[in-house]
């Protein structure tokens, strides 16, 4: 749930980069951290926890500081999934709170199963959280386009974004930069405008 401080004229945000394991979230994050421009000094610092082999083992964290919009100051806090399979508690503490969700689908062609049942596992856990999926802006990446083995972007529109509310979607090579910030600015003016457009601020 975004945190609006209205004393202080804040909005603090999290979105969540959910997926299969190895379909590139961490990497987006190191994209974001090493390429975001921000005014000095409001730069988060990236926190990983990962095992030796750079798998997640927890979560990545990411604090970001965007412009002031209507009066606001913004605040991003980025967090991953741990994609393996076992981790599904870490996934379900690390979705509490969450205002948006970034879907990173691994575009290799026998990865399609994989990125399925991530996606159902996002609503199941969700559901587990007594929140729905319809309900919260969501994006969807199409990561790893640069590989040889991709599966066509209409296939994964037809497994991923097939259901009554079309949600955008981008192709990405994040560990190129290639579309990572055109997903986070997505998601961020999605719930910008939820938010602060339209949204009932709530006191913190
Ligand atoms: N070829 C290619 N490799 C990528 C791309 N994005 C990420 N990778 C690589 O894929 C591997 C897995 O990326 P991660 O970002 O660690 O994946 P993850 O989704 O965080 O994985 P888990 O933490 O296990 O859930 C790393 O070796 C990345 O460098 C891409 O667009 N193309
Ligand atoms: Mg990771």
């Amino acid at each position: 749930m975004a945190i609006i401080n209205q004393a202080t004229r804040e909005l603090q945000v999290k979105i969540v980069y959910y997926g299969p394991a190895m379909g590139g979230k961490t990497t987006n994050l190191v994209q974001v951290h090493d390429h975001v421009q921000t005014t000095a000094g409001n730069k988060g610092k990236l926190v990983s926890l990962a095992t030796s082999s750079d798998r997640t083992l927890f979560f990545d964290f990411l604090p970001i500081e965007a412009m002031s919009i209507k009066g606001f100051k913004t605040k991003f806090q980025l967090y991953t999934v741990p994609g393996q399979v076992i981790y599904n508690t870490t996934r379900q503490l690390v979705l509490r709170g969450v205002d948006g969700i970034v879907f990173v689908a691994d575009s290799q062609y026998e990865k399609m199963a994989e990125n399925v049942e991530s996606f159902s596992n996002l609503e199941e856990n969700l559901r587990a959280l007594k929140l729905n999926l319809a309900d919260i802006p969501y994006v969807l990446q199409y990561n790893k386009r640069d590989l040889p083995n991709v599966a066509d972007p209409d296939y994964m529109e037809f497994l991923l974004n097939n259901r009554d509310v079309q949600v955008p979607s981008f192709a990405a090579t994040a560990h190129r930069c290639e579309g990572v910030f055109e997903t986070l600015n997505m998601i961020t003016r999605m719930l910008l405008n939820k938010f602060i457009s339209r949204g009932t601020p709530q006191c913190a």
